[in-house]
């Protein structure tokens, strides 16, 4: 009974497709009949439906609203549009997927590319670091090449200029030793001559030794010694008969002189006429004697005996040679300031300007002071070789002078004392020997006081310590008599 009602309902519908009626909905429809592909074959209903035989349970719905409009239906070509469409959407998604596998790829490589980059940049600003170090670094070892080349340079042209020095030096060498030579020959040739000379006739003469004062030689001292010594403490030199004057203190009571310098003033016909001119300094002072034009730089002493000596001679230190020629004693040398020889001839126009008196100053080892005057003073012209002449003595030195008195001059080269050989040979300075004396205080310097010599050499005052004691300083000085 519902079978045949089932097929009755197909059947209407179809004839109602067949009008364009049938109420069946497309997909009730394409359900019910797969055969009815295409619109068209619905509308001629040209087909046969084979309907499976099936049991209908329930009721049978009728569509009441009719089929759906043409352009709402779902063709075959829609499907296959659709479907390329899709497959269309499919290859540009799977294109899509391609490009953005791709992206990602290069989102990686570019995440990977810029932490490269960093790393580079990180890289080379630790190079350029390096690199700036470097520069620094290089230009300062440049400037210190520069300043080691400079002073290589320096160090080359000294040792150059020393080199050539040297070389001077080898030469001037090698010439004095030349000369040296020569004259140890001509030496040697006189000795012969000497020795020939003297064994024709007698000895040698050697001028006779002064006395020796024993009791004034300490013999805890050391008798011999001419050795340079700095300290002389221990060479006492007690002359207990000549004590009368303390040793630290000036023979005359005065304090020692300031050192001076030469002023502006003058010149002074001598030290006392500067003294007169109201200087109380000691020191070097311009002296001009009466008829003479030549000017003479004189060391002034006025902290003594009131002042006003003109100093001729002095000796302090041995800083300089005193066995010299005559021209150099004519004419003199040395320091004002130091040890120093004024000059026979200086002397000599300064005395003859009036009435002179002489003071010799002597110092021992021990800072001893004693003194020996001279009532006159004056010499001889040159043509007397400056013959000493002298007045009565004072002083607490004694007297080795007097035995001098009336003498002239003589030096290692001109030789006018009574001995039979050269006196200032012997006794190593120009002086007014006899033959040869009692005193020579143009002798050499020896430290010490007590000395070891062949010959009485040393700076000695025979009154005062014998022949073989060298004092440490002495002056010899005039002023007018009062
Ligand atoms: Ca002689």
């Amino acid at each position: 009974m519902k079978v045949e009602k089932w097929n009755l309902g197909v059947l209407l519908c179809l004839s109602l497709v067949a009008l364009g009626t049938c109420p069946l909905r497309p997909r009730a429809a394409a359900f019910a009949a797969t055969a009815a592909r295409t619109a068209d074959d619905a509308k001629r209903c040209a087909y046969t439906f084979l309907i499976p035989q099936q049991q209908i349970t329930g009721p049978i719905c009728a569509s009441i609203t009719g089929p759906q409009a043409d352009e709402e239906r779902v063709t075959r070509m829609d499907i296959s549009v659709l479907r390329d469409v899709l497959s269309k959407q499919r290859r540009e998604i799977e294109t899509l997927q391609l490009v953005a596998d791709v992206d990602g790829n290069l989102v990686n490589e570019m995440k990977l590319l810029r932490k490269e980059s960093r790393n580079m940049n990180s890289r080379v600003t630790q190079l350029y670091m390096q690199l700036l170090h470097e520069i620094i670094r290089k230009r300062d070892n440049s400037l210190e090449l520069a300043q080691l080349e400079a002073r290589v340079l320096n160090v080359t042209s000294e040792m150059l200029r020393l080199a050539s020095r040297y070389k001077e030096l080898e030469m001037r060498f090698a010439s004095l030793a030349a000369t040296v030579n020569n004259q140890s020959v001509l030496i040697s040739a006189l000795e012969e001559r000497c020795g020939r000379a003297y064994s024709r006739h007698e000895p040698p003469a050697v001028p006779p030794l002064v006395q020796v004062v024993p009791e004034s030689i300490p013999v805890a001292a050391g008798r011999f010694t001419n050795e340079i010594q700095r300290d002389h403490s221990n060479r006492a030199f007690p002359r207990g008969s000549r004590m009368e004057v303390p040793p630290t203190t000036d023979p005359l009571g005065v304090p020692l002189p300031p050192q001076g310098t030469l002023t502006s003033d003058g010149p002074f016909r001598d030290c006392f006429s500067v003294r007169q001119a109201g200087h109380s300094n000691s020191g070097m002072y311009l002296l001009k004697a009466e008829g003479s034009d030549k000017l003479i730089q004189a060391w002034c002493e006025h902290g003594l005996d009131n002042g006003g000596w003109t100093v001729f001679q002095r000796r302090k230190d041995g800083s300089v040679n005193f066995f010299r020629n005559w021209e150099n004693y004519k004419k003199g040398f040395g320091n004002i300031d130091g040890e120093y020889w004024l000059g026979l001839e200086n002397i000599y126009s300064l005395a003859k300007q009036g009435d002179y008196r002489l003071l010799v100053e002597l110092e021992d080892w021990v800072g001893k002071k004693i003194y020996a005057e001279y009532s006159s003073f004056r010499l001889e012209e040159e043509s007397d070789s400056f013959r000493l002449r002298l007045g009565s003595y004072q002083g607490n030195a004694g007297d080795s002078l007097t035995s001098h008195n009336g003498k002239p001059f003589t030096t290692l080269d001109r030789d006018k004392d009574s001995f039979t050989g050269n006196c200032a040979h012997f006794h190593k300075g120009g002086w007014w020997y006899n033959a040869c004396g009692q005193t020579n205080l143009n002798g050499v310097w020896y430290s010490g006081g007590v000395y070891r010599s062949k010959f009485q050499d040393g700076i000695f005052w025979a009154e005062y310590g014998g022949g073989f004691y060298s004092l440490k300083s002495v002056r010899m000085m005039i002023r007018p008599i009062d």
